[in-house]
């Protein structure tokens, strides 16, 4: 039986993000044909049908009406399965007719939703064959949504839009309103290309535990609920479970019995689940249990858990954040960005097949400038995903405008070893791009409404690595915006450009100098603390005294981490000559008085950049309310509430680190502006 999924109904207030009913209009006036079965056919005729009968077009199912005319036909054939593959499509015009032909269901699925971002243009002209594949086989969201509300953390870790999509007070959503924007959710995210999400933290608190063996049914419920838009699940789970949920006196990986009961548990989630995604785990790492316990390596750890999925064709996904969170500050041997590196490289080519090591882009934690992590070069024989933050923990917390995409771009585009070397973007397809959740119960999905441009922007880069952000950034705004539609698009486009395109550069002229990271209040992460984690356990200082600052990681006399990239970074690195100025205090410890390669002094710059950053966040602020003739009235508001606090924080930001470094240094500002 061939019917259509209807689209889910977004429950009142929430906004519809990208997918707005207008984007459909140009599909939903044609006349189109849809040929061939499964149910994600269906989901792709319900899409259709809901455009159609909304804006008065037409609908067939292959064979209903045979000889007729179509404006467009999706289609599913299997000629050119080997070039298409699952997720692959065709598109090409001629003769007035747009055709989209893909091998596999989701191809289909995202060769609609190709279709609604060209818009019109999708039924203009002609258009010889263009081929769509993604490069990236995994295109997941994590969410650190709890189950149960944690005491410090909340309903959901560094989560800064509302509560869990998933889980409220200890239980799954379950209400067919909740269900229902689960499946919006899923919708959005399909029509960025997301394949895959995993449903909660991977802190996996006491509640959470049982997600995996008697509370599997709750994800059941998410899984079904994902599914028509071509979304896996995929569950964190604890490593200890085989003692907290099974009552076995040990967890370790080479013990019989606990890989019997892995083995048992995980042919019980794919009787719920029979299209599981597979594990997530965060193994010996700020508390949580691990394969160290039993003096197992990593990769034992992360093949016992792969030996349970592989009858199912699951993947277990490893984390590779592994530190020592209880480091002595006054101990300047340990490194905290060495650990990763230390810990994985030398098990490179031992995870099984189904194993996939995932690494933070950067080698410390997701500040907003880091190095690549030199882990992503160095295990060649591993499958390895590449993490991101969409949400904004450390880059203004949904509070401040930061358009990821170029930093995210920047890390997918680096070349571990040099121009003639492959990108990380080629570096993870066998494992892909995952992205810590920036959504949320919030009516406007993100918190702020322009960080929805993030997380729209994980899927397109997960699709397409080497993309420019700035086409992904494009799509975003016609999509959500419909600049086409409003009294000045010229303005409304060059607007959005103006606050979105620099605002990542900006938000870091006025927080943490060149590379230095941090300087966060302790706990929540917001707002400045110059020496909020100096003398803690953590490992992430920044050693400013009253002549200089930066960490030494060079070999020559610092902590050697820079000797973990190959050349030419390691020697690009090793440097202050020849090291990136934003990047140079992460690498090295300087005078003030260093000269940048930009010419001008580092304290000099600390000043400039803050003050800078400050105007910037002045400007974008103005700019927006210039829009506000142009953007929806409630979402306008939003962000211009937003951008009080944002400026209110980043003069904070700029007067903590201007006061402090004038304090230490003693050296005043050359252009002599006001530093308290
Ligand atoms: O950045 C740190 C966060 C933790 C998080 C951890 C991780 C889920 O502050 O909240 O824990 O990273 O990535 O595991």
């Amino acid at each position: 039986m061939t019917a259509p999924i209807p689209v889910p109904a977004l429950p009142s207030g929430v906004d519809p993000a990208w997918l707005p009913p207008a984007a459909f209009r140009p599909l939903g006036s044609r006349r189109t044909l849809i040929s061939g079965t499964g149910p994600l056919v269906d989901t792709v005729h319900g899409e259709v049908a809901g455009a159609s009968d909304r804006f008065g077009g037409q609908v067939l199912r292959d064979g209903q009406e045979p000889g007729a005319s179509y404006d467009l036909v999706l289609e599913l054939g299997d000629d050119d399965s080997d070039e298409l593959g699952d997720e692959g499509f065709a598109l090409v015009r001629a003769d007035g007719v747009t055709r989209v032909t893909a091998a596999g269901q989701r191809g289909l699925l995202y060769g609609l939703f190709h279709v609604v971002r060209l818009g019109e243009a999708a039924f203009q002209g002609e258009r010889a064959r263009e081929l769509h594949r993604p490069a990236l086989a995994l295109r997941m969201l994590d969410h650190w949504d709890n189950v149960a509300v944690h005491p410090v953390m909340g309903q959901v870790e560094r989560g800064y839009s509302g509560g869990s999509l998933f889980w409220q007070d200890g239980r799954a959503r379950g209400s067919r309103e909740e269900l229902e924007r689960v499946r919006c959710y899923g919708r959005l995210l399909a029509a960025s290309g997301i394949n895959a999400i995993a449903v909660n933290n991977v802190n996996v608190h006491g509640a959470e535990a049982h997600l995996l063996t008697d509370r599997i049914g709750e994800v059941a419920a998410i899984a079904d609920a994902l599914r028509p838009y071509g979304i896996r699940t995929h569950l964190s789970v604890s490593f200890a479970a085989p003692v907290v949920l099974g009552g076995l006196p040990t967890a370790d990986p080479l013990d019989e019995a606990v890989r019997d009961w892995w083995a048992e548990v995980t042919g019980r989630v794919y009787e719920a689940i029979p299209d599981f995604g597979g594990y997530v785990v965060k193994a010996d790492s700020e508390g949580q249990p691990g394969p160290f316990t039993y003096g197992r390596s990593h990769a034992e750890g992360a093949n016992l858990l792969a030996a349970a999925l592989a009858p199912h064709s699951g993947t277990v996904h490893w984390r590779a954040f592994v530190y020592n969170h209880r480091q002595d500050w006054r101990d300047r041997s340990t490194d905290r960005a060495r650990a990763a590196y230390d810990h994985f490289a030398p098990l490179d080519g031992a995870f099984a097949p189904n194993a996939v090591l995932q690494v933070k882009h950067g080698p410390m934690d997701f500040q907003t400038r880091e190095p690549v992590s030199p882990v992503i070069g160095a295990m060649p024989d591993t499958r390895l995903a590449v993490e991101i933050q969409a949400t904004q923990e450390y880059t203004g917390q949904q509070r401040h405008v930061c358009w990821l995409g170029p930093m995210w771009s920047e890390a997918l585009r680096f070349r571990p070893e040099g121009q003639e070397g492959p990108s990380v973007g080629d570096l993870v397809r066998g494992g892909g791009l995952v992205a810590v959740s920036s959504a949320g119960d919030d009516p406007y999905w993100t918190g702020h409404p322009l960080a929805q441009a993030n997380l729209y922007a994980v899927g397109r880069l997960a699709w397409r690595p080497d993309a420019d952000p700035r086409a992904a950034l494009d799509e975003w705004i016609e999509l959500t915006f419909a600049p086409e539609e409003t009294a000045d698009p010229a303005r409304l486009r060059s607007g959005l450009h103006a606050v979105l395109d620099g605002s990542w550069r900006t938000y870091e002229k006025y927080t943490a100098p060149l590379g230095v990271g941090f300087m966060v209040q302790p706990g929540h992460h917001y707002g400045p603390s110059v020496d909020g984690y100096e003398y803690s356990p953590w490992g992430t200082y920044h050693f400013a005294d009253r002549d200089g600052i930066g960490v030494d990681r060079s070999q020559a006399t610092g902590t050697g981490f820079a000797g973990q990239y190959a050349k030419p970074w390691a020697e690009v690195y090793e440097s202050p000559a020849t090291c990136p100025d934003e990047l140079l205090l992460f690498f090295h410890h300087v005078p003030y008085g260093h000269v940048l390669r930009s010419g001008e002094t580092v304290i000099q710059h600390i000043y400039d950049t803050h003050f800078d950053g400050v105007a910037e966040v002045e400007e974008a602020r103005r700019v927006w309310a210039g829009l506000a003739d142009l953007v929806e009235p409630a979402r306008h508001a939003r962000a211009a509430e937003r951008y009080e606090e944002q400026l209110r924080s980043a003069r904070e930001w700029r007067d903590h680190i201007n006061t402090y470094f004038f304090r230490k240094s003693g050296v005043p500002d050359a252009r002599g502006r006001l530093i308290h």
